[in-house]
């Protein structure tokens, strides 16, 4: 069988914006690729609405969109297996299996936009369950389980502990952080690493993370699908273009076929030194001016982020970008952080030094302290406290202050 793969339609997504369109346009562009390709049915790994109570509008494009799937048709039988019931399902068109992502998690009793989809035939929605497609002697098991709060993710994976079928081709389908794509070791974050995955599936789907990936884990292939738009914009994702997978059960192959409508999307760090207003607006126009030279059908996303340090006396308020960004407007999405290094941040790393040195222990002056100090500098959350904490509390000023000038 022939299976289409998409994640993280985000359907809603800038409601009140310009690119308001764009989430469910992609949707369509996805089905349509299903569709050509002639896949047997499509699997979604989560966040298909941006928001967890999408507004009627949105729900109205999407059921709009969803229903191109309606002029399509498969030839494999479907039933659901959850709880130890087994249940035939009655779908028409081009199947789409979907599970719940992070932005659509609410609470059990609460009925989410995944259950009114279900309930009118528009998606199957799967959680902890398991989805048993049969065509001739072929067989295909999906495995699905929902985004839940990271921090029992590992407890809930090993409890609902998917086995694979034996003889069948079988899929399993996550939307969760995993470690060995996050630079913040924290259980908050992730709890599940690649190695906690169960062995015997032939295809680990995982939604969530926005960047397409895939790579093996021994005889299993990880896909990350990448999402179908850019949320926000992430330096790996300006990779890798938007689109659709293709898995086949038989030969288990993955293929990939892009967008054929697609935003282009850049990103900049920019490492400055005792940097001014005027350099500025001139490494920010460079780039953009460079982004722009090919000529784009959609308007380009462009982010620059600003790193390293301003010239004494500047602080990162001071710095106007309003002339840059009036200016590329109408011709680009852009969005421009400045992360410099500040003087007072540095004053208040000596300070915690000098308080080191009179021997009042920073562990003891604790975490809050330090987070309370920082937020009076224009650090904001722009790096990880906690190891910064950790390297302070070993006495690593140098590796600390590298940390920070690096985040
Ligand atoms: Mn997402």
């Amino acid at each position: 069988m022939k299976i289409a793969v998409f994640s993280d339609t985000h359907l809603g997504f800038d409601e009140k914006g310009e690119r308001y369109s764009e989430s469910f346009e992609n949707l369509g562009q996805a089905i349509k690729i299903a569709l050509q390709g002639e896949a047997d049915f499509c699997v979604l790994c989560g966040d298909i609405f941006d928001a967890p109570v999408p507004s009627h509008n949105v729900l109205y494009r999407a059921i709009e969109s969803f229903s191109l799937a309606k002029s399509g048709s498969s030839a494999a039988s479907f039933v659901l297996e959850k709880n130890s019931e087994k249940k035939a399902l009655q779908i028409s068109g081009l199947p789409l299996i979907t599970i719940h992502g992070n932005h659509e998690f609410r609470g059990k009793e609460t009925k989410t936009a995944l259950d009114v989809l279900n309930l009118s035939g528009m998606i199957v929605y799967l959680h902890a369950g398991k989805i048993i497609a049969e065509k001739g002697n072929e067989r295909v098991c999906v495995f699905g389980l929902g985004a839940v709060p990271e921090k029992r993710a590992l407890d809930v994976l090993h409890q609902w502990n998917p086995v694979p079928e034996k003889g069948a081709c079988n899929l399993l389908l996550l939307h969760q952080t995993f470690k060995e794509f996050i630079v913040i070791d924290d259980e908050m974050v992730a709890t599940l690493s690649l190695d906690d995955l169960p062995e015997g599936f032939d295809l680990i789907v995982n939604g969530h993370l926005h960047w397409a990936n895939e790579q093996k884990l021994r005889e299993t292939t990880f896909l990350l699908a990448g999402s179908t738009i850019a949320t926000s914009i992430k330096k790996l994702e300006c990779k890798t273009p938007k689109g659709v997978f293709f898995f086949d059960s038989a030969s288990k192959e993955l293929s990939f076929t892009p967008f054929p409508r697609q935003r282009k999307m850049f990103y900049h760090k920019v490492l400055l030194d005792s940097a001014s207003q005027e350099n500025i607006l001139g490494e920010c126009r460079s780039a953009i001016e460079s982004d722009l030279r090919e000529k784009q059908e959609m308007k380009p996303l462009i982010r620059i982020n600003l790193k390293g340090t301003l010239k004494k006396g500047l602080s990162s308020a001071d710095i106007d970008l309003k002339e840059i960004t009036e200016a590329y407007s109408g011709r680009a999405f852009l969005s421009v952080s400045k992360n410099f290094l500040a003087d007072s941040f540095r004053k208040k790393i000596s300070e915690l030094r000098e308080l080191q040195k009179s021997r009042l222990s920073i562990v003891a002056m604790g975490f809050d302290i330090l987070e309370k100090n920082l937020k009076e500098t224009d650090f904001g959350g722009a790096f990880d406290l906690k190891a910064i904490f950790d390297l302070l509390a070993e006495d690593e000023l140098e590796k600390a202050l590298e940390k920070v000038s690096h985040s």
